[in-house]
């Protein structure tokens, strides 16, 4: 398992953090969101996922990953 930070831009309540953690449930990833800090922390299986994918999920959502 692979855990990364990511810092993603345009999250502003609990909408925001659900819309994330729910993308990347579906893509196989687990999400972390931390508002105050924007970090989204996830965790995934690197044989199965990349993070341009994981990135690309979370931007599909209208957010932007730094
Ligand atoms: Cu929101």
């Amino acid at each position: 398992m692979a855990n990364t930070v990511l810092k993603v831009e345009g999250m502003s309540c609990g909408h925001c953090v659900s819309a994330i953690e729910k993308a990347l449930t579906e893509k196989g990833a687990s999400g972390k969101v931390d508002l105050a800090s924007k970090n989204v922390t996830v965790e995934y299986d690197e044989s199965e996922l990349s993070l341009d994918v994981i990135k690309e999920a979370i931007e599909e959502q209208g957010y932007d990953v730094v």
